[in-house]
């Protein structure tokens, strides 16, 4: 069955839900409830990477996380860390964070693929070719979802040849990241592609800027959990492993409508 991610950024500014989960209390308390709400696993994220935005330095980041995955870990949730920071990466572990959710899927730090490798965790490599600063003049491509592909799965190997293993790996094509619209609904067009390698992928189409094309003018990113929710259940269908969300509830429900559709609970796709 496809997992329900829930999405937790600590940040003050974060695509979407910026400054809401900013203080460590209310971060925790939205944490609890995205569990309670059925999510799998719980993805806490310090640094923002909408568009524009710039790097947090790392001692700042992991003020904002440690605490929240600490607690979240604490409270028996499966937490992942969002984080492109090694550093960040290994005390989030340390503190009970099991999966690694790296959106530069190893670039952007290159102790990252060692660091993974050395502690044997799940570890999310996510499509991306530059950081938020710049990644908008990085969308270009002739044929997007090849590329994205191929781009993917050359980290793949990169990440193997750095020690990590291949069952510990789930792909993300990243959309938005170094991606616009038209190249978004592209990959959303040959997902099962992306799966053909026979990794577990995650998708996280959730609140993006390309669903507000979809919207009434002057609709909210939160407006944009109808669209998500339609995604997640497509994408349900398409074998993906997991969804990376904020609005959980939506979420479960367009998922419960998927397994009920298929008759037998699970889909046998569906499991990586
Ligand atoms: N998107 C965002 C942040 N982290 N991680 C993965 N694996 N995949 C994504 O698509 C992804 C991510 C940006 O979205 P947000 O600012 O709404 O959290």
């Amino acid at each position: 069955m496809t997992r329900i991610m829930g999405v937790l950024n600590v940040t003050p500014d974060s695509f979407s839900d910026g400054g809401r989960w900013a203080s460590t209390d209310a971060a925790i308390a939205h944490g609890l409830e995205l569990a309670q709400q059925g999510a799998d696993i719980v993805d806490v994220g310090g640094e923002s990477t909408r568009p524009g935005a710039e790097r947090v330095p790392v001692p700042a980041e992991l003020g904002r996380v440690l605490p929240v995955v600490r607690e979240l870990a604490a409270a028996g949730i499966r937490v992942s860390i969002d984080t492109m920071n090694s550093e960040t990466a290994a005390a989030a572990l340390d503190a009970g964070a099991q999966i690694v959710n790296d959106v530069s899927g190893g670039l952007a730090d290159p102790a990252m693929g060692p660091l993974v490798a050395e502690r044997d965790v799940d570890y999310v490599a996510m499509h991306w070719r530059g950081h938020s600063r710049t990644m908008n003049d990085l969308a270009r491509y002739t044929d997007a979802a090849r590329e994205i592909r191929e781009e993917l799965f050359r980290r793949v190997d990169e990440l193997e040849r750095q020690g990590v293993a291949r069952r510990r790996i789930i792909v993300d094509p990243g959309l938005g990241f170094a991606k616009n619209s038209e190249h978004n609904w592209d990959v959303l067009r040959h997902l099962r592609e992306f799966e053909s390698a026979g990794l577990p992928m995650l998708l996280g189409a959730s609140r993006k800027r390309f669903l507000a094309d979809l919207m009434w003018v002057g609709a909210t990113p939160q407006d944009r959990d109808l669209p998500s929710a339609v995604i997640a259940a497509l994408a349900a269908r398409d074998g993906v492993w997991g969804v990376r969300v904020h609005d959980v509830v939506s979420t479960r429900i367009a998922l419960d409508v998927v397994r009920s559709w298929s008759g037998s609970g699970d889909d046998d796709r569906m499991e990586p």
